[in-house]
């Protein structure tokens, strides 16, 4: 049985759980449980507080575990990641009021910045030759210039509203993050063996996720213009229609290149296009 644990209830809960749920894991989840075993795989699941998972990872309480980059890196545990999780995607910001000017992080040099990311913020600074007076504080850090307690603050940010709110402006990401997978260093071989398993799994998902099947029908005379646009994963599969001169063919493309991709579909002569989303995708 190998111990996952995952985030008990907040910003990366959700996704964590459904993660889990894609790769085909079932379990039953209650939010006053602490932990849960999953009734078709040798996991437990256990819901802790995100700023807990990586010292417990560590310890080995948990052999795995789902968090922020932002949290596992201030918590001086980056070579725990081994597999990059592509949701609560966010940054690390430094914001300063408003209506103060700002040119560079130099500006910065003996100013009070509040955080509650002084590892990260402390690198960074330090990275760009600058000395500030970090003041560390566990929550609301936005609300730090208005009370007069700091000049300026690195907080996370993801669509900016909350900075815009408090009347401050992001002018330096520090850091880039995103959920991670982690793991203990030093796991037996049989939890080593179950990791694997389980990364397969969340590749086979998130790759799902990133593509989309297309099936469509083209003129046999466009063909090759419709192959160029769609690879495929070794190439695409073609049928001939009933109607002479025509073919249907069957692809994948990617999520990001898909609008582009069917516009240009259209304009050689690409019709009756339908796109499907793809469950499991196993290269
Ligand atoms: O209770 P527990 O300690 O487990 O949870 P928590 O309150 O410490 O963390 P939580 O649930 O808020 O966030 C968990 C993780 O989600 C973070 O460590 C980040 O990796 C990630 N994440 C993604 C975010 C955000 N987006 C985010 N927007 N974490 C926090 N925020 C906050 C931010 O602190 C700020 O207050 O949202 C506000 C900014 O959002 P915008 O959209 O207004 O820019
Ligand atoms: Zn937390």
């Amino acid at each position: 049985m190998i111990r996952l644990a995952i985030q008990k209830s907040g910003r990366l809960s959700e996704d964590s759980l459904s993660l889990i749920r894609e790769c085909g894991i079932s379990f039953v989840s209650s939010s006053y449980k602490l932990k849960t075993e999953a009734t078709n795989f040798p996991l437990e699941i256990l819901y802790l507080r995100d700023d807990d998972i990586p010292g417990y990872v560590q310890d080995g309480v948990a052999d795995l575990g789902v968090v922020g980059q932002n949290v596992l890196v201030e918590a001086g545990l980056p070579e725990l990641e081994v597999e990059p999780l592509g949701f609560s995607k966010c940054r690390l910001s430094l914001a300063v009021p408003r209506g103060e000017a700002y040119a560079s992080v130099a500006d910065l040099q003996g100013k009070n910045i509040a955080t509650s990311y002084p590892q990260i913020l402390g690198t960074y600074l330090a990275g760009h030759g600058v000395q500030a007076n970090l003041h560390t504080i566990s929550g609301s850090v936005e609300i730090a210039p208005s009370i007069g307690l700091a000049d300026a603050i690195c907080d996370i940010v993801s669509s900016g509203s909350t900075l815009l709110g408090n009347g401050l402006r992001e002018v330096e990401t520090v850091f880039r993050s995103e959920a991670v997978l982690i793991a203990n260093r030093s796991l037996s071989a049989e939890k080593q063996n179950l990791l694997e398993q389980l990364q397969f799994r969340m590749q086979a998902v998130r790759r799902a996720r990133r593509n989309k099947y297309i099936v469509l029908n083209a003129p046999v005379a466009s063909l090759d213009a419709v192959k160029a646009l769609l690879p495929g994963i070794k190439s695409p599969t073609v049928t001939p229609l009933a109607e002479q001169g025509w073919v249907s063919v069957q692809s994948v493309v990617n999520e990001d290149d898909f609008w582009h991709v069917t516009d240009q579909l259209k304009a050689v002569g690409a019709e009756g296009i339908l796109v499907l989303p793809i469950e499991k995708m196993i290269s």
